[in-house]
């Protein structure tokens, strides 16, 4: 029976990949911070299946400790401040957690267990300002937010390991992924959470950002399966793993929204930029500028083609399917609320 260790286990990818892993037959252990409550997040309906191990990225002693007690042969360092607009407010976590977090994590493994396989969430954010269209594993990296100068650094940091080392360590650079299991404070799913709060009466509009940016979306559970490949393979290297396919929030809204029931008409641009219930004239979606980042990543769109050549990874959720997901889930969900 193989042992992986997951940081980041409660998160949206590691809820996915933790059941792919069980699935499989390993024995999943999942790093998890102490709360004042006891909070299994996204791994809730896991808890009885995961060994939990409390540990921080910012303490590199709890991360020997996780090591020691799991003796993984598979490490997927998931753990992350991966939130882009929280980067600006809270920094220097961003950094301890995100990029010092990934040298930690690495030096556990290169003490404890050196012949382990190790995977590093990177991040298609390093891009950018991008300087290739579309981005793929040899496009030079302009990141344009704290949260993608630290990624940058973990990134590094594990080819850096792996040259230095000969640790079999991995980075997936992986472009936007949902799932009905994402934060509501990404985009996605604060699109799909109103979408199903206005169909059901309880939200009268949304209020967005920048709906210009263009985003290459896909499905968590898709991802996490080619994390796990690009363990399984003879030697390590670093992946792309993305759709090949771009749109705008502004269609991620309007695809949302039909698929909730309601047709939008809109109107204005800029700030101005409105969109109507066509059924009933009501405005159901506003921008507000207290949502546009200080720089913003304007384009991403990846090519996937090593990793579908090297690995077999093909992507099975279409956008469509993922939209549907997510919004279908969210009227299940806001109405069961009391
Ligand atoms: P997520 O849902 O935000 O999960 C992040 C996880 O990190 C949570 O389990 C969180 O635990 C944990 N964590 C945060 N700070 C920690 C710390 N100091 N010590 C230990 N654990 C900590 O993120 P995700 O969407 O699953 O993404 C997984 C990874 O892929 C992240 O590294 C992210 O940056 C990267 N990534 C994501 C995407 C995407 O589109 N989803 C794309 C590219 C890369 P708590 O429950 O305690 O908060
Ligand atoms: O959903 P987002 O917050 O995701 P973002 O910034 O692309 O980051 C996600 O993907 C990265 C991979 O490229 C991951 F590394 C990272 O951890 C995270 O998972 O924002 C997407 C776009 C941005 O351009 C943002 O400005 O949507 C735009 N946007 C417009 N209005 C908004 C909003 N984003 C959020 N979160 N909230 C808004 O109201």
């Amino acid at each position: 029976m193989k042992r992986a260790l997951i940081t980041g286990v409660t998160g949206q990818d590691g809820s996915y990949l933790s059941e792919l892993l069980l699935d499989k037959g390993y024995e999943v252990y999942g790093i998890m911070r102490r709360k004042s409550v006891v909070d299994y997040g996204n791994v809730e309906h896991l808890k009885d299946k995961i060994k939990f191990i409390y540990a921080d990225m910012t303490d590199v002693v709890s991360l020997i400790s996780a090591m020691k007690i799991s003796q993984a042969d598979e490490i997927f360092n998931l753990a992350a401040q991966s939130f882009v607009a929280t980067s600006w407010e809270q920094p220097l976590a961003t950094a301890d957690i995100d990029a010092v977090g990934a040298i930690n994590i690495l030096e556990a493994v290169r003490i404890v267990r050196p012949e382990a396989k190790f995977y590093q969430a990177s991040t298609s954010e390093m891009f950018g300002l991008v300087q290739e269209i579309p981005q793929k594993e040899t496009t030079p990296f302009y990141p344009r937010s704290p949260y993608g100068v630290a990624k940058l650094y973990g990134h590094w940091i594990t080819k850096n390991y792996r040259e230095s080392y000969n640790l079999f360590a991995c980075s997936g650079i992986l472009f936007n992924h949902e799932s009905e299991r994402r934060g509501k404070e990404f985009v996605t799913r604060k699109i799909t959470d109103a979408a199903a709060r206005i169909k059901l009466g309880k939200q009268q509009y949304l209020e967005l950002g920048n709906m210009d940016s263009k985003r290459d979306w896909g499905h968590s559970a898709d991802y996490v399966k080619a994390m796990w490949l690009m363990l399984q393979q003879d030697t390590p290297d670093d992946y792309v793993i993305a759709t090949n396919e771009t749109r705008t929030v502004r269609e991620f809204v309007d695809i949302a929204f039909k698929k909730a029931g309601i047709e939008l008409a809109w109107k204005g641009s800029g700030v101005n930029e409105t969109a109507t219930n066509k059924q009933n004239g009501k405005v159901v979606v506003k921008v507000n500028p207290k949502f546009f980042r200080p720089a913003e990543v304007d384009l991403l769109i990846g090519d996937p083609t090593k990793a579908e050549t090297n690995l077999g990874w093909k992507r099975e959720v279409s956008f469509e399917q993922l939209v549907s997901r997510m919004v279908e889930n969210d009227i299940r969900l806001v109405g069961e609320e009391k």
